[in-house]
């Protein structure tokens, strides 16, 4: 197994090209939106803002929801939306299938748009639905914060990054008429630990990724951040600090063994990668807002 963290961009293609043409479809139609809801997952939210779409963004309103918060460390989310609140960025953290949405969403829309409303109000003209665009990375739930909103499944949904195609409005009452899109990446990411973490997290495609590398990533940084997590679900001890005898130990719990008695290496990643994603180690958080989850 490789150990060095060789997530580069040459090796790599998380950048198909579907997603350079919903770049310059959204492009065009953020002329003719009010605003966006930038959605970020709870568990990366600093790997998970897309730097591509600040730019094109600009500096129309903002309000930024963070996904998926069933999935991440509840300490760590707060710390986070703490954080961005301080930074002046209006900031939500929902488990979108489950939390009420309708209210809180609305009403953020509504306070970002008071001036521009206002405005109308002023001139005579009656204020129309609010045109929010709503962008982010592949799989963090933009097509079911649509679905809820709207109260019906009308947007397609799936646990795989690149489900949505093409923009899509979508209205919702009154007051809101939502832009579903395709989720973007980036080019070229900043740093490896960007790539492990949004790879962990299920926002690239699996069959780009270096399964393996990821593992190795997310027991170290698992070891150093939730030791007791991987105590509990795996029996690993204080004692081992090296991923790969980690994952010999799963291996060997669950009976992951080839005939030659080593271990099924694939076999125990895959299980490992499904594990954490589907939060069965717990509620894991891959950044913390200090900036001290870099140094794994
Ligand atoms: N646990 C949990 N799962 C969520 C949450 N939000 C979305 N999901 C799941 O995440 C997966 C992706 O959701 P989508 O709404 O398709 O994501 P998307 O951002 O539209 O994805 P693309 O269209 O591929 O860019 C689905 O399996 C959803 O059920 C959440 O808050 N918590
Ligand atoms: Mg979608």
């Amino acid at each position: 197994m490789s150990k060095d963290k060789s997530f580069t961009s040459s090796v790599i293609n998380w950048f198909p090209g579907h997603m350079t043409k919903a770049k310059r479809a959204m492009e065009e139609k953020l002329k003719v939106v009010d605003m966006v809801i930038e959605l970020r997952d709870a568990r990366v939210p600093h790997a998970s803002a897309n730097p591509l779409l600040s730019a094109l963004i600009g500096n129309k309103p903002r309000l930024v929801i963070l996904s998926k918060a069933d999935k991440a460390d509840p300490v760590a989310t707060k710390q986070w939306v703490q954080k961005l609140s301080s930074e002046n960025v209006r900031v939500l953290a929902f488990h979108l299938q489950q939390d009420a949405l309708m209210k809180p969403i609305v009403s953020a829309c509504k306070e970002l748009m008071k001036d521009k409303i206002e405005r109308q109000i002023r001139r005579g003209i009656k204020p129309r639905a609010i045109r929010v665009m709503v962008a982010g990375i592949p799989n963090v739930g933009k097509s079911t914060l649509i679905n809820r909103l709207a109260n019906k499944k009308i947007a397609q949904t799936g646990d795989r990054p690149g489900v949505t195609k093409a923009l899509q409005w979508v209205k919702v009452g009154k007051e809101l008429e939502l832009l579903d899109t395709p989720g973007v990446l980036w080019p070229k990411f900043e740093d490896a630990q960007v790539g492990f973490v949004l790879g962990i997290t299920g926002a690239i495609n699996d069959n780009v990724l270096p399964m393996e590398e990821l593992a190795v990533y997310a027991l170290r940084y698992l070891k150093q951040h939730y030791p007791h997590l991987l105590q509990e679900r795996y029996g690993i001890g204080e004692e081992l600090d090296d991923p790969y005898q980690m994952l010999i130990v799963i291996a060997k719990q669950r009976g992951f063994l080839l005939k030659n008695e080593e271990m099924d290496e694939k076999r125990t990643v895959e299980t490992l990668m499904r594990e954490i994603r589907d939060e069965k180690i717990g509620m894991i958080s891959w950044e913390s807002s200090d900036g001290n989850s870099e140094s794994v």
